[in-house]
């Protein structure tokens, strides 16, 4: 069984090969996805070193002069996606749309390199990528966060890559649709329309993406002129673990510089993270930075934390919630709470488990010595594959598999798992 999930994973990605990206799946996503790519590397990384380097090589050649990396590259005309090129507008010689993802990459290019057969390729490209994810990350504090809090914003839904996650439900309701011309969507030609974001979450979306192309795509402008800024602790979390990567990457790279202000950037975010975490809900929460106020939503954005290096009690507590988590559900780890009235375990980020946040949080649980609970989502992730196949995300009490299918992310997480 071990070697036949190993060998379809490999066909998965093989298959969403485009040479020198991956797309997240053929039809419903036909470019390259940001944080997609940096997981998926870990995954070629098992059969095809030098692939695996190209895929985050080929992200990285896209970076803008301000140091943001997009969170979509448009390599070629596809027009079974939207919102496609024309309406991002970015004016790139390669189209990329103009928002960002989670920064996974770091995480990514420090375990290519801890992991390596190959360590002279992994160090020269872990060299030539180093200032760049490292511009990347100074890029986040200076324009996310204007303030200085050690907190970076998200302006817009789709940068968190939990799309229609309930925590964004009330901050998005604000977002007006004055001004959105009728459009025509292709995801639902794709995949099932219920396991899908709603129209009127997509309007709001679009009118997000008006209103930055209003501002011109001058990044500095976008978080102070976005209606939309919410602290997603999931997102800083990653961008924290990432600058800690990168700040042990640069030390053995001999890079001080690099390796003092990217320690300096984690440290403080995680100190910051602490006023994020809620002692009823017992674990982190959003804050909505547009009206002050913490978002009461309890969703895995709350749980990714676990990812970093936060203090031992605050993973202990993360490590009970998901335990608790998994009496109300059969395979963990559910993206929202199966007890919350707006579950729904077939609707994207609103319920479902996702391979790549199972491995994110285990990644994190193992470092914090945590190892029952991450026996379990380890199990509960390899049943899911077992019964459901590589579907981009399953029904976390059916297991039904949902989204799009030969996902390659989900395929990458189970080399890493098995192999
Ligand atoms: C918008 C590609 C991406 C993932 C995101 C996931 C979904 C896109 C969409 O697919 O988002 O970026 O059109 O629904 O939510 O996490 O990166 O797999």
């Amino acid at each position: 069984m071990r070697q036949k999930l190993i060998d379809q994973a490999e066909q998965v990605l093989r298959r969403n090969d485009r040479g020198s990206y991956t797309v997240p799946t053929h039809g419903l996503y036909p470019f390259q996805w940001n944080w997609d790519s940096a997981l998926s590397a870990l995954g070629f990384k098992h059969f095809d070193e030098a692939r695996a380097w190209t895929e985050v090589d080929t992200l990285f050649a896209h970076q803008w002069d301000d140091g943001m990396v997009p969170h979509i590259i448009f390599h070629e005309r596809d027009e079974g996606y939207f919102p496609g090129p024309d309406v991002w507008s970015t004016g790139r010689p390669v189209p990329t749309s103009g928002i960002t993802q989670p920064p996974v990459a770091g995480f990514a290019i420090r375990r290519m390199v801890d992991e390596a057969r190959d360590v002279d390729l992994a160090l020269s490209r872990a060299r030539d990528l180093l200032p760049k994810a490292h511009a990347w990350h100074e890029w986040f504090y200076r324009t996310r966060d204007p303030q200085g809090t050690g907190l970076v914003a998200i302006i817009h839904p789709w940068e968190s890559g939990r799309d229609n996650s309930v925590d964004w439900d009330a901050a998005l309701d604000r977002v007006s649709t004055e001004g959105v011309q009728p459009f025509q969507r292709r995801d639902i030609t794709h995949a099932n329309p219920d396991h899908r974001p709603t129209h009127a979450q997509y309007e709001r979306y679009i009118k997000l993406v008006q209103t930055f192309r209003e501002l011109d795509w001058d990044t500095s402008k976008l978080h102070d002129g976005s209606p939309f800024q919410v602290v997603d602790p999931g997102f800083n979390a990653i961008l924290i673990r990432s600058c800690e990567d990168l700040a042990d990457l640069a030390e053995r790279l001999d890079q001080p510089e690099i390796a003092a202000a990217s320690r300096a950037m984690a440290l403080r975010g995680v100190a910051a993270l602490e006023s994020l975490w809620s002692d009823d809900l017992g674990q982190y929460l959003c804050y909505d930075r547009k009206i002050g106020a913490p978002i009461l939503s309890p969703s895995v954005g709350g749980l990714i934390p676990a990812f970093a290096a936060i203090p031992e009690h605050r993973a202990a507590g993360i490590a009970r919630r998901i335990e608790e988590l998994g009496k109300s559900c059969e395979y963990l780890i559910p993206s929202h709470d199966p007890t919350a009235p707006d579950y729904d375990g077939r609707r994207y980020w609103r319920g479902p488990a996702w391979l790549i946040v199972n491995y994110m949080i285990a990644d994190g649980l193992t470092r914090a010595g945590q190892p029952e609970i991450v026996a379990r989502i380890m199990e509960d992730s390899l049943r899911l594959i077992e019964r459901s196949g590589f579907a981009e995300y399953y029904d976390p009490i059916t297991a039904e598999p949902c989204g799009g299918a030969h996902f390659t992310w989900t395929a990458a997480m189970v080399l890493e798992i098995l192999d």
